[in-house]
């Protein structure tokens, strides 16, 4: 199993990323605790200098498997499906920005947030329409450079498009591109799916990413999820990504991080 955790390259609003802030002192301390990969939160790549970023996870013997998104949204409004046709452009745009980055290191873009809400005064289906224009030029602008794109169902009180498994794979068929998948969170699935496992084998090989958290999206461990089940039912899907923590930093990031990784390596050992 690779394990690895969610970090911001920027200090960022998003409550459940456990790592912000000093950057090198954050990958020395994650790779020091036997985590195999960090995934990077990164608001916008023209500000951040990836020969730095790949420098200072090299060194730690770290990879990079997946690069977060969401920061543009959360700070930014960037989204797919606003109304304001600038603000769909920029957000294409913006992911199409990350590629370079994604292809150096083999990460996945995630499309978390970025995807927006209905916003009011646009229908669900032209939301949807848009969102599926998106990920179509978004996936043919990766797929030329050998990049996965993963769209991540999000529960019902942070978006309303696209909640669960169901709605998620209905978009894959959609958007018909080879090179996107979903990014599965065990947070959001506690909401959302009826049962987990039965979720996570309706995906199959279109599981490109997977985020845990525990129920109350304390690190795993410190709810009441069935983490040897979840995870047993994803590998036996011939899942061969990593398993990356997404949780609050509670009691503090530290500790969430340590105890995350202790408890995941004693299921599977
Ligand atoms: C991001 O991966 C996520 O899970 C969302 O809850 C972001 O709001
Ligand atoms: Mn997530």
């Amino acid at each position: 199993m690779k394990l690895s955790i969610v970090l911001s390259t920027h200090t960022a609003q998003f409550q459940a990323v456990a790592f912000k802030g000093d950057f090198e002192a954050n990958v020395a301390k994650i790779a020091g605790w036997g985590y195999d990969g960090v995934e990077l939160a990164i608001r916008d790549p023209n500000l951040v200098d990836a020969d730095e970023l790949l420098r200072v996870v090299s060194a730690h013997g770290l990879e990079v498997p997946a690069i977060g998104t969401g920061q543009a949204w959360g700070e930014e409004g960037l989204s797919f499906t606003d109304p304001d046709p600038e603000v769909r452009a920029a957000a294409i745009q913006r992911v199409c920005d990350h590629v370079p980055f994604a292809a150096r290191t083999g990460a996945v873009i995630i499309i978390g947030l970025l995807r927006g809400i209905v916003k009011p005064g646009v229908s669900h289906d032209q939301a949807y329409a848009w969102l599926v224009d998106a990920l179509q030029r978004c996936s043919a602008a990766a797929a030329r450079h050998g990049v996965r794109l993963v769209l991540e169902p999000i529960n019902r009180y942070e978006t309303t498009l696209i909640n669960n498994v169901e709605q998620g794979l209905a978009l894959i068929e959609a958007v018909g591109a080879d090179n996107f998948g979903l990014l599965l969170d065990t947070f959001h699935m506690n909401i959302e799916e009826p049962v987990i496992e039965d979720s996570i084998r309706a995906c199959g090989d279109r599981v490109f990413h997977f985020h845990v958290a525990d129920s109350n999206r304390w690190y795993p461990g410190a709810g009441h999820l069935d983490f040897k089940s979840i995870l047993g039912t994803l590998f036996a899907t011939g899942y061969q990504g990593y398993v990356s923590g997404e949780f609050m930093p509670l009691p503090d990031a530290d500790t969430s991080a340590q105890r995350s990784i202790a408890y995941l390596r004693w299921l599977y050992s």
